[in-house]
């Protein structure tokens, strides 16, 4: 663990008290970044497809993906998950090949939160 001190004499034993000196120690913990994946919409893939893949590949209801799916349809973009970089990056490869198999232009990206 990596700790901020500058050590000090303590004359009356109580930490933190010395005059104008920080004593107290902080530690810091560790979070790795977060990634945001972004669906995109277009005026092509089928609406039932982009359902189909929200609940395939985010582990959404039916009546979720469902939801989330006028969402991007209506405001042009929507966060369908948060994840580690790695599962992020894999969530967009799988979606992106998923719909290029199926001749759709769906777009998936992602972007650091
Ligand atoms: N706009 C598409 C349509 O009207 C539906 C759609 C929704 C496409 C979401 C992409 O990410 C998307 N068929």
């Amino acid at each position: 663990m990596i700790t901020d001190h500058i050590m000090m004499a303590d004359k009356d034993d109580e930490p933190g008290t010395d005059a104008g000196v920080i004593t107290k120690t902080r530690p810091r913990t560790q979070r790795p970044p977060l990634y945001k994946v972004l669906l995109l919409n277009d005026d092509y893939t089928p609406m039932e497809f982009v359902v189909h893949v929200l609940e395939r590949f985010f582990g959404m209801s039916h009546a979720q993906a469902f939801e989330l799916m006028l969402v991007v349809h209506k405001k042009g973009v929507a966060v369908v998950g948060v994840f580690s970089f790695e599962v992020a990056e894999t969530k967009v490869a799988q979606v992106m090949d998923f719909a290029r198999r199926h001749q759709h232009p769906l777009q998936c990206t992602m972007e650091k939160e």
